[in-house]
């Protein structure tokens, strides 16, 4: 069993399907840990674990994450939360297709804290902005294409397969696998 401290129904669900075979149960800790401003993504993660394992006495897992336009200069990155409930997916996709170059990335960082230990591990994927298209997945994902597909138009299984939060999953995944 492993704690999920989030706030975000998505990242659960996903975390959910992908850490079944591998620590079971995974469960929300609706705790809203303090998210420190930073540019780096690990950094934030790394707190929130900390903090979240405080307050939960128990192995925590977070997942600080973001979509990062490469014509916008990495934005939104570390604010795509705040971005998305301002101005909205939508905007930012405007922004990036008046752009010639439309690359993009999802980063994301699950740190662990249990206490003793506190790791993080990174998982990333390239993609391309697009207009939205399809109504599955959560955030941003409407807008991220990855080889002619947008994460939105993807069961949980597939975009997990080849995501950022699949791939940051993955490395935590191995790491308490050899830990065990
Ligand atoms: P918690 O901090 O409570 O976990 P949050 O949604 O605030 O939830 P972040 O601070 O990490 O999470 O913000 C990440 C932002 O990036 C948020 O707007 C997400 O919707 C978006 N995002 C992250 N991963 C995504 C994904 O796989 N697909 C689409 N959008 C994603």
């Amino acid at each position: 069993m492993l704690r999920f401290a989030t706030t975000n129904a998505g990242k659960l669900h996903e975390a959910r399907e992908y850490l079944a075979d591998v620590v079971g149960e995974v469960t929300q800790f609706d705790y809203d840990y303090v998210e420190i401003q930073s540019d780096d993504l690990a950094e934030i993660a790394a707190h929130g674990a900390r903090e979240s394992f405080d307050a939960a006495g128990e192995p925590v897992i977070v997942d600080d994450s973001g979509l990062f336009v490469d014509a916008l200069g990495g934005f939104p990155g570390p604010y795509s939360s705040y971005v998305d409930h301002t101005i909205g997916y939508e905007r930012v996709s405007e922004l990036a297709r008046a752009e010639e170059n439309r690359r993009a990335r999802f980063r994301a960082v699950v740190a662990y804290c249990d206490g003793d230990r506190l790791e993080t591990f990174e998982g990333v994927v390239p993609g391309e902005i697009v207009a939205p298209r399809g109504d599955g997945g959560f955030g941003y994902d409407p807008i991220f294409e990855h080889d002619g597909t947008t994460f939105a138009e993807m069961d949980t299984e597939r975009k997990n397969a080849l995501s950022h939060r699949g791939r940051a999953l993955a490395k935590l995944a191995t790491w308490l696998v050899e830990e065990a």
